[in-house]
């Protein structure tokens, strides 16, 4: 039985890519569950994310961009998004402050206007870090005209940067507030459910797009092949085997990731395995691969090897 009062609940984050979606996923949780970069198209998964409170618990899905898509890929992200949003008490809808309101967001908003009753709708002007006083106003004000002309009203309208914590808790409140009274959804503690495997791919992944250009980020797809315990090692000091293909689409790209001599594929790994060491609370042997998959983007079979 919940205690009295206690809420729980799922809230989903849309946006256009880029629009901080991951990024104030993690903010609010309090700890990277999310990768994050400046480049379009960063998510590929939803991911959930648990915000512990005393007087609720709310899971935050943050879901991939969404956009008119170009590939099997796209659409296929769009898809995941689309079927999430029914299921969900509350949508967010993230409007960057520095951007105007466009088309791409007016598409979005189409999609929220659609939503069954029960789903909450709140628009989250994000990165305010970034913006002047008067942008945000005016964004705030773009933002309830968007849903006034398609027919619905926005539960709420919050300013945020997740980057400098302004307005992060307040966001949390008023979200807690929308949802159902009912028991906790996970176990105390527990910041996600993402399997291990994946969070690691996505960790490759991430290290991988820092500084990389144009198309590129869009082609790179990381697999966790295997990680084992080195058998020589002693109980206190264990070392862990990570082994990754990274999937490109062309030849030349393979050239790219693995770099100058293999420079830029010795960064990634270095940047990785931080990141990957932090998470396990272990040390990590990090064996990087690069393997071609022709135009695996628009190839069906290849997304579904790659878990899309
Ligand atoms: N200054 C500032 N930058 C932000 C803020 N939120 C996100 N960013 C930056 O914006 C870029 C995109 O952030 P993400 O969180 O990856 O965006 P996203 O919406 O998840 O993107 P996709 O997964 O590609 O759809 C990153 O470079 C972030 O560091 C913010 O509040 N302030
Ligand atoms: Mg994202």
């Amino acid at each position: 039985m919940a205690a009295p009062g206690f809420r729980s609940g799922f809230v989903c984050f849309v946006g256009r890519p880029n629009a901080g979606k991951s990024t104030l996923t993690n903010a609010l949780v309090g700890q990277k569950i999310a990768i994050t970069s400046d480049r379009p198209q960063t998510t590929r998964h939803t991911v959930r994310g648990i915000v512990h409170r005393p007087d609720g618990q709310l899971v935050v899905v943050d879901t991939p961009g969404l956009h008119r898509p170009r590939t099997l890929l796209g659409a296929r992200l769009n898809d995941l998004v689309a079927g999430t949003l029914p299921e969900v008490d509350v949508v967010g809808l993230c409007l960057p402050a520095p951007d105007r309101i466009g088309p791409g967001d007016r598409w979005i908003a189409t999609q929220l206007a659609a939503l069954p009753d029960g789903v909450a709708r709140v628009a989250v002007v994000t990165k305010t870090d970034l913006a002047a006083p008067g942008r945000i106003v005016e964004q705030l004000a773009g933002a309830v005209s968007l849903a006034d002309q398609l027919g619905f009203a926005f539960d709420e309208v919050v300013p945020v940067s997740a980057v400098s914590g302004e307005q992060v808790s307040l966001l949390a409140d008023l979200l807690m507030a929308l949802l159902p009274e009912g028991p906790a959804l996970y176990p105390e503690g527990e910041r996600t459910d993402t399997p291990q495997a994946l969070a690691v791919a996505e960790l490759v992944r991430e290290a991988a797009l820092a500084g990389a250009r144009e198309e590129l980020p869009h082609s790179i797809a990381v697999v966790v092949e295997e990680m084992v315990p080195r058998a020589d090692r002693d109980a206190e000091h264990p070392l862990l085997d990570v082994r990754c293909t990274l999937y490109v689409e062309r030849d030349s790209q393979k050239g790219i990731v693995i770099g100058h001599g293999g420079a830029r594929l010795a960064e990634t790994g270095t940047r990785a395995r931080a990141g990957i060491e932090a998470l396990l609370g272990t040390r990590v042997h990090l064996d990087l691969h690069v393997k071609v998959a022709a135009d695996w983007q628009r190839d069906p079979r290849a997304l579904n090897r790659l878990g899309f």
